[in-house]
Formats: C-alpha cells, sequence, structure tokens
C-alpha cells in the first residue's frame, strides 16, 4: 500500500520500537513528536486515541493504530522481508508469539500502573507500594525472557532477527535499567547493544536514547 506513515511518539517511549521497525522497512512515514504537557500535538493525538498513549500510527488511508505489538504486525504483514516476525517454518514463531504477548500483556502494563501508582489508587497512602510490585513483577518476567534467549545471541533467536530484538533494546532503557540487565540479564542487555549499533537502527537509538 502506498502513501505516508504518521508516527506520534515521544523521546525514549514504546514509539521507538515502532520508528525502528518503520526504518527496517521500506514504508515511508513522518514522525510526530508529542509532548505530554498540552500543546497543539497533544490535542491531536487524544482525538486519534484518547487514552493519550503513544505509539499511534496513523496510516496512509486514515486508519488509527494503537498497540505496539498489532502496529508490528501490520508492518510485518506489510513488508515481509524486514523480517519482524519469524516465518512459520521453523520453531521460532509460537516462541516469538509467547514472548511477544508477555511484553504487551504484562511487561507494557507494568509501566502503565507502577509508573502513575497515585492514578490507580486515589486516596491511598502510600500509592508507591504499586510501582514496587509492578518493579518486581517485571524483573520475574525479564528473567525468564532472559533464560529463553538463545545464549551466544548476537539476537533472541541466535542468527535469526526479530521484532522481539527491538522490544529489547528500546525497553532495557526502562525500570529496572541498563545497570541491572547487565547484571541480571547479560543476554538481553548483550541484544539491546546489538541492536542499537544496527546499522538501519543506530542513528535512531542515539537520538532516542543517547
Ligand atoms: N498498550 C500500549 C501501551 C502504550 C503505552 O503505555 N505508552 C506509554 C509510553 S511508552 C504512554 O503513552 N504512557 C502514558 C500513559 O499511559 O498515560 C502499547 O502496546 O502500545
Amino acid at each position: 500500500m502506498s502513501g505516508t506513515y504518521t508516527l506520534f511518539g515521544r523521546k525514549g517511549c514504546g514509539s521507538a520500537i515502532v520508528a525502528a521497525a518503520l526504518k527496517l522497512t521500506r514504508l515511508p512515514y513522518h514522525y510526530q513528536e508529542v509532548d505530554e504537557a498540552d500543546c497543539p500535538e497533544r490535542e491531536r493525538l487524544l482525538k486519534l486515541n484518547p487514552l493519550g498513549q503513544v505509539p499511534v500510527l496513523l496510516l496512509p488511508d486514515g486508519t488509527v493504530m494503537t498497540e505496539t505489538a498489532a502496529i508490528l504486525v501490520l508492518l510485518h504483514l506489510r513488508w515481509p522481508l524486514a523480517g519482524l516476525i519469524p516465518s512459520s517454518d521453523g520453531g521460532h514463531l509460537p516462541v516469538f508469539l509467547r514472548w511477544i504477548m508477555v511484553i504487551n500483556a504484562q511487561i507494557y502494563p507494568s509501566f502503565t500502573y507502577g509508573d502513575q501508582p497515585q492514578k490507580w489508587l486515589p486516596g491511598v497512602e502510600n500509592p508507591k507500594v504499586l510501582t514496587d510490585t509492578t518493579d518486581g513483577l517485571r524483573k520475574k518476567l525479564w528473567l525468564q525472557i532472559e533464560a529463553a534467549a538463545d545464549a551466544n545471541g548476537p539476537w533472541f533467536f541466535g542468527a535469526t532477527f526479530c521484532a522481539l530484538d527491538i522490544y529489547i533494546a528500546v525497553m532495557h532503557h526502562w525500570r529496572p535499567g541498563p545497570v541491572w540487565f547487565a547484571e541480571y540479564a547479560p543476554r538481553l542487555e548483550a541484544i539491546a547493544k546489538n541492536v542499537a549499533r544496527h546499522p538501519r537502527l543506530e542513528a535512531l537509538f542515539r537520538e532516542q536514547f543517547g
């Protein structure tokens, strides 16, 4: 499908995952940075996604997409050569589907609730307990993903690159952060470094996390 995509995002956020995926495809896109503070871009974002979350991808035909994993599936279907999702021929696909869902359904929401605990526990004396418990859950999940990753790299599936590597590279910058990953999840830390050195992604990662 021809036409330009518009990605609404915020520096260092999950929009970097979609931006990386777009860079690996040949799909043309325009990036719109959206501040958390009130501004015309935020007004526009809220019209597209009332939750105010990024990423939002506006397709050339005007369709609005939210949900990082759903966006990646679409990009894969439109540009399979980028290899975002493993082929169904080998054994990687079921493993990919499992961990991508764990990241989206368990790890990503742990930030939604843990980042702004007072929003979800109004009137509670110590809402930060929600941050602590969700941070704990997230570490447990990353350790499972670490154990499932190929021990020799360079990617989660050894020689085969896929979108899981992009998720790991972006999210390892988030709590518990790179120092924790280096100590407790060295395979994931190595994947993150390799993605950030990828010739097509290097500039993006420098701009987002440098
Ligand atoms: N389920 C969404 C989660 C998106 C999300 O939580 N994005 C964060 C930035 S990385 C955000 O916009 N948070 C602000 C909020 O939740 O109010 C997805 O998979 O894309």
